[in-house]
């Protein structure tokens, strides 16, 4: 096992170098402290003398078994033999079948459906069973309308019980759970489809691509393909028709940023391919209504050519360039945990304990990482915590960047979830999880290591105070569980954080490449700047949407909004009348009043209170939602890309009434139909009271990204950083770290003001070396 060095000089007791009054340690402190050497010997030892072990997973045992498993292999084989039986007459056909076609009804995905939270909690609180179903998405290619839907299959395992069903009580869109098809998943077959549309359009013009934009296509696999296609998304608006826009890209490494200056709009509707065909072209913002006018065109000398995207593309790459930092050959500090870990990890069961702390973790396709049934010192804080979707649109002078709304969860975040790099993504010692899921070929799959769990400093104490009397510091400390997801170009890191003071935090960062518009100086920078020789940042919004559902105690919270207003008054005790501020508290009474601005300058407070639940001093217990960094939203409310799909990250909170029918406020295949989606979200703000009811907030973190010459080759999580707080309000009777073994309490006793440094027993353990600005001896003294 690999243990780190550290020298072992410990603390150096210079005591003689103090004046009274004479300092003393509590006699625990005070034998660990004596035990040290006698000399400092450096900042830096070369010679390790001592190692400091590395921290062991704490066992624990969940205290029941996780409810959100993800599907087995057998399971996921029981469900698909299930639905091919031709007893459910569904005329299903393998998806390995040589002769299988788009006018095919095949599964897609067969994965776990999010069980009820009714039927979690009585498993949970009291000896409930939780149903288990598969949520199964089917392309039906071979309907007389094709269409993709979803729906159950259950219960699980399967027997005479085990039905399908449609998923309808969950999506509130014009067409429930199902879409039409030519607005469902680019799976292979169809990408294969559209392969061939593209080879037919491109390579008979291969010499005009060639001249124009110095590459060509052939086919995604011909090795003569220099050039690459993307699609638009959304693709489509309600899915009667597929129409979209084609940019062309190098081919070759990180694509996004060697756009040319070419687009084609395809239509791709219906499952005959056959009639699936090119339309408009646009090229130097020239629009062409076909290929064949584009290229008679250029032949004929009618069009003037831009520069093809650079062939050096020396500024993607990321490999260490120029000299080293003067120090810079040092490792960077990182967290240690040199006493031991203070959580403890069930990796079977995905649960974890921290210092109060307790929780469930779920992982799916969809979006990775979620947490349920939180508990902060054995009272439940939230039903679940878990990310909705990642979406951004972009805009440009251009029809692909103009018309580009991705949603994420469409493509799998999950799915994306990356092993974690040990001592990069996450410090060393860092506890990992893997995250399980079902592919869209059915298979169940572990990404080895994709949640990292460590405990770290929050580099401030928590609380502090010094006055003539006595000097007091508490160490402030959060554990973490991390997930990456590199979605395409992007890298995106989500931290959630369980403070000691019982706060809890999201913190979205993001990184990557951008996907670059092409430069064109007339432009003038309005889409955003030139960052290389041919490319431009792209102004986009990136916006992702939590549910955070509380349950404050137990499910019955209310939703108090706490202005700060400014009023003239008048009192007896001035003269004249003046301006002051005072609050003005009101219960949010209904989501029709759910979704919710942030008013400037910060002056309202948004809490969720369990009213019949209160603190010692009568105040309903609560936790604020505190947004914290840039908590952006989208900026246009009505663009056609987000019309009804995207309403989730239209305003920075909403607060709407539990129900197991709205379970999410995205859904994966919302992607691709902005005018019908499966869920809609402004329709779960339909007047119910939030009055003492199980409430859910929805929340958005966020970025505009500026983009900026220093996006390239990479995106900076030090400013790609949006986060929001959950604090404890008036939860406790007083503040919540008065426990903490973590702290120090200096102070003078006695008659001779003798020093006493309380430090609860807790010490820097003996491999940790510490000089002599670390002791603390004559920080607190007490003038005479
Ligand atoms: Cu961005």
């Amino acid at each position: 096992m690999k243990s780190i060095y550290l020298a072992t000089v410990l603390l150096v007791l210079v005591s003689a170098t103090f004046a009274a009054p004479n300092p003393r340690y509590n006699p625990t402190t005070r034998e660990k402290r004596r035990r040290g050497s006698s000399s400092w010997s450096g900042r830096r030892s070369l010679q390790p003398r001592d190692s400091c072990p590395v921290p062991e997973d704490v066992a624990v045992v969940a205290p029941k078994a996780n409810p959100f498993v993800s599907l087995s292999q057998d399971e996921i084989d029981s469900v698909a033999m299930w639905l091919h039986d031709p007893a459910q007459g569904l005329n299903l056909t393998n998806t390995s079948s040589a002769t299988i076609s788009l006018s095919d009804n095949y599964i897609w995905h067969v994965d776990v459906l999010k069980p009820n939270k009714s039927d979690v909690l009585s498993y949970l609180d009291a000896s409930g069973v939780v149903p288990r179903y598969a949520r199964v998405t089917l392309i039906e290619g071979g309907r007389e309308v094709p269409i993709v839907g979803e729906y159950s299959v259950g219960p699980l395992p399967i027997s005479n019980s085990t039905r399908k069903e449609a998923l309808d009580n969950i999506y509130n869109g014009p067409n429930g759970a199902k879409l039409l098809w030519s607005a469902g998943p680019v799976d292979s077959l169809r990408r294969a489809a559209i392969d061939s549309l593209m080879n037919a359009t491109l390579a008979p013009i291969a010499d005009l691509t060639n001249d124009l934009l110095e590459m060509a296509f052939y086919g995604s696999s011909d090795s003569r393909s220099t050039m690459i296609y993307f699609m638009q998304s959304p693709a489509s608006t309600d899915g009667e028709k597929s129409v979209f826009w084609s940019p062309f890209r190098r081919n070759g490494m990180e694509p996004w940023d060697q756009p040319s200056d070419l687009y084609i709009q395809f239509d791709i509707t219906g499952t005959d391919a056959s009639q699936w065909r090119s339309m408009k072209v646009v090229y130097n913002l020239e629009v062409y209504d076909s290929v064949q006018a584009f290229y008679s065109a250029w032949k004929a000398g009618n069009v003037t050519k831009t520069s093809p995207p650079a062939t050096n593309i020396e500024f993607l790459y990321k490999n260490k360039t120029g000299s080293t930092r003067e120090l810079e050959d040092r490792m960077a500090p990182t967290v240690l945990s040199l006493d031991g870990n203070r959580f403890k990890v069930d990796k079977e069961e995905q649960y974890i304990e921290y210092l109060g702390w307790t929780f469930y973790m779920r992982f799916d396709y969809d979006v990775g990482v979620q947490f349920y049934d939180i508990r902060f010192r054995g009272e439940r804080i939230m039903y679940e915590l878990s990310l909705q979707d990642a979406i951004a649109q972009y805009a440009g002078n251009n029809p692909f960047q103009a018309g580009t709304a991705y949603m994420d969860r469409f493509y799998g975040i999950g799915a994306a979830s990356v092993r974690l790099i040990p001592g990069y993504d996450c410090p060393y010692h860092a506890a990992y999880l893997n995250g399980s899921y079902a592919t869209t070929n059915q298979e169940s799959y572990s990404q080895i290591n994709s949640i990292c769990i460590f405990e770290t400093d929050i580099g401030t104490p928590i609380t502090r105070h010094m006055n003539p009397v006595w000097s007091q510091a508490t160490k402030g400390s959060k554990l973490i569980v991390r997930m990456i997801a590199t979605v395409g170009n992007y890298d995106y890191l989500w931290d959630y954080g369980f403070y000691v003071d019982g706060t809890i935090s999201v913190d979205a960062h993001a990184s990557g490449y951008i996907q670059a518009n092409y430069y064109r100086p007339d432009d003038e920078g309005r889409w955003g700047p030139r960052v290389a020789e041919t490319i431009a940042g792209t102004l986009h919004t990136h916006v992702m949407n939590f549910k955070a559902d509380f349950d404050l105690v137990d499910e019955k919270n209310s939703l108090v909004k706490t202005e700060i207003v400014v009023e003239n008054v008048t009192q007896p005790w001035f003269d004249e009348s003046f301006e002051m501020m005072r609050y003005n508290i009101s219960d949010v009474e209904t989501e029709d009043d759910g979704l919710m601005d942030l008013p400037a300058n910060g002056q309202t407070m948004f809490t969720v209170v369990n009213k019949d639940h209160t603190n010692k001093w009568g105040q309903p217990r609560g936790y604020r939602i505190l947004p914290g960094l840039s908590n952006v939203v989208l900026a246009s409310k009505s663009s056609p890309f987000f019309r009804k799909s995207g309403q989730f990250a239209k305003q920075p909170i909403a607060v709407s009434r539990q129900h197991d029918s709205e379970p999410a406020s995205s859904a994966t295949l919302n992607q691709n139909v902005p005018d019908a989606p499966l869920v809609e979200f402004w329709k779960f703000f339909n007047g119910e009271s939030l009055v003492q009811e199980d409430l859910v907030a929805w929340v958005n973190l966020g970025m505009h990204h500026y983009t900026r010459s220093e996006d390239i080759p990479n995106t900076l999580m030090s400013e790609a950083h949006s986060n929001i707080f959950f604090a404890p309000q008036n939860w406790g009777d007083t503040e919540l770290t008065k426990d903490l073994a973590n702290s120090v309490m200096m102070y003078a006793e006695g008659a001779d003001n003798e020093i006493v440094i309380e430090t609860n027993g807790v010490e820097p353990p003996s491999c940790l070396n510490l000089g002599p600005e670390d002791s603390l001896l004559g920080v607190f003294t007490v003038s005479e």
